[in-house]
């Protein structure tokens, strides 16, 4: 332990949304702290020096010597545990944690925590506007988007979050009511040294948790927790005792809880399989956390999707275009080419490209021969993707996504669909997959 840190001192690591709400609550806490940020100038720099002037920040490469003046640093979500100087000044005694960490000492109410490489936000969503439905006074948020500090009140009932493996690192004891982890695939490889440390990462969210749901269709949403743990599984077969799953009743695919039908799929607005399956984890992480089964169903007949996750923005002459900029990851990818693929009339043009992460791309070969009539791609790592599928479609790259829309618009035929799922994250070309949808949806709009 180094001889100068005092148990009342921490240090915020990070001054983006989560290092902010950090400071926020500290403020308020009335403990004292101090701020770093890797970055010459972080996006919250000049709202911490107008709101705490009084606040010490230190921006630029980290400074273990100032670190260690602290008995516990609250690193946010960007920045990877493993770091160097994080880890020399672990080495040295500093308590390593985070926001979510924090939260989790302080909340009163009931936690729904909820993550997976994929349906975290849609997910996370359908459960709060269920759990609202049901009247409860219920507070979401985490990497959705409000940082989970923020969402901390005395009136809150229940606190549904997402949680990505990057909160997760810092996370000793979550403690929630329920926990799940709705699937893995690869993710962030430019972080982890692998599959296995990303799931152990994502894993993090069983510690402490009363009662876990479980993805029966993959084998690594399992937690490794006591047997007396109570759980729930859902997944896309048979349902049994304890478990959600699909039925058919009267010639109708139906929603279903143990042996009985809930409601038939059709009466879902959010399509495909992957989206049942979304539905039967909603159902089950609301059954677990106490919601009766009518608000949660009249939920799901009126939920249409989150923007930017497979949604239709348009069709010009018998072509529709789908905006799935979401897929950041080869498993989001992979589900939409599949889900639509196997949906429509005639064939897929595929939009893909940006920034892999470091993933391997090749699972991606076998549905794009099966579904793809043409695929465009772009940006930082259009040549990967090229290399591995080359053969299975025809390639056109290109530089910008309205050059994209336009190159697609020529290929497809009537019948077929467009579909953006690039499989990468966008921050090599945008400002984040919103902006990547948007522009996408405006070149749709500006076509002929
Ligand atoms: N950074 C530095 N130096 C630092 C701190 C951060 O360079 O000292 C960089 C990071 O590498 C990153 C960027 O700054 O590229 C933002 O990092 P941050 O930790 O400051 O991010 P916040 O603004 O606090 O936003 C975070 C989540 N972002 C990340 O995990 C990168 C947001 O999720 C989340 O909504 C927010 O907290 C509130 O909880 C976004 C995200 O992209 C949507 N998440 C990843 C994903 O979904 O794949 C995990
Ligand atoms: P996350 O918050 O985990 O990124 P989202 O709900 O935002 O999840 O969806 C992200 C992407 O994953 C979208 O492209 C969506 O089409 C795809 N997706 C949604 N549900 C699933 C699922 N059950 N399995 C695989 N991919 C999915």
């Amino acid at each position: 332990m180094s001889l100068i840190a005092s148990d009342h001192f921490r240090i915020v690591v990070g001054l983006g949304k989560s290092g902010m709400s950090l400071v926020r609550f500290l403020a308020r806490q009335g403990m004292r702290f101090a701020v770093a940020d890797t970055r010459a100038n972080p996006p919250e720099l000049s709202a911490l020096r107008e709101q705490f002037p009084q606040v010490e920040v230190r921006c630029g490469e980290l400074d273990v010597e100032f670190l260690c003046r602290a008995s516990e640093l609250l690193i946010s979500p960007g920045l990877a545990v493993a770091t160097p100087a994080l880890q020399e000044a672990a080495r040295r005694g500093v308590k390593l944690s985070g926001d979510i960490d924090l939260f989790a000492r302080y909340a009163k109410a009931p936690i729904i925590a909820i993550t997976g490489s994929n349906a975290k936000s849609t997910v996370t969503t359908l459960v709060g506007e269920m759990a609202a439905a049901a009247g409860k006074k219920v507070a979401v948020g985490g990497n959705l988007g409000t940082p989970a500090l923020d969402l901390l009140a005395d009136d809150v009932e229940l606190y549904v979050l997402e949680l990505s493996s990057f909160q997760l690192e810092t996370t000793d004891l979550l403690n929630a009511e329920v926990a799940t982890c709705l699937n893995i695939s690869e993710d962030h490889m430019d972080r982890y040294s692998g599959l296995p440390a990303y799931h152990l990462a994502k894993h993090r969210i069983f510690r402490g948790a009363k009662q876990v749901v479980v993805n029966r269709d993959d084998a690594l949403s399992r937690p490794l927790v006591a047997d007396q743990l109570p759980c729930w599984n859902f997944g896309l077969g048979k349902p049994d005792f304890k478990r959600f799953g699909l039925l058919e009743e009267h010639g109708e695919k139906c929603l279903a809880f143990q042996f009985d039908a809930l409601l038939p799929v059709r009466e879902l607005k959010i399509r495909g399989a992957h989206n049942q399956s979304n539905a039967l984890a909603a159902l089950a992480l609301g059954h677990a956390a106490g919601l009766p089964f009518a608000p949660m169903l009249a939920t799901l007949k009126t939920f249409a999707g989150l923007p930017h996750r497979c949604q239709w923005v348009g069709e010009r002459h018998g072509v529709s275009y789908y905006d799935d900029s979401k897929a950041t990851n080869v498993g989001a990818a992979l589900a939409a080419i599949d889900g639509l693929g196997a949906d429509i009339a005639g064939k897929l043009v595929l939009i893909a490209g940006g920034d892999g992460k470091g993933a391997d791309f090749s699972a991606l070969r076998g549905p794009v021969g099966k579904f793809c009539r043409a695929v465009v791609l772009l940006g930082r790592d259009a040549e990967r993707l090229a290399a591995v599928l080359d053969g299975a479609a025809p390639i056109v790259r290109v530089s910008s996504l309205q050059e994209a829309v336009q190159r697609c618009a020529e290929l497809a035929q009537t019948g077929d669909a467009v579909l953006l799922s690039p499989a990468c994250a966008s921050l090599d070309m945008f400002k984040n997959f919103e902006e990547r949808g948007r522009l996408f949806a405006l070149a749709v709009e500006g076509l002929n």
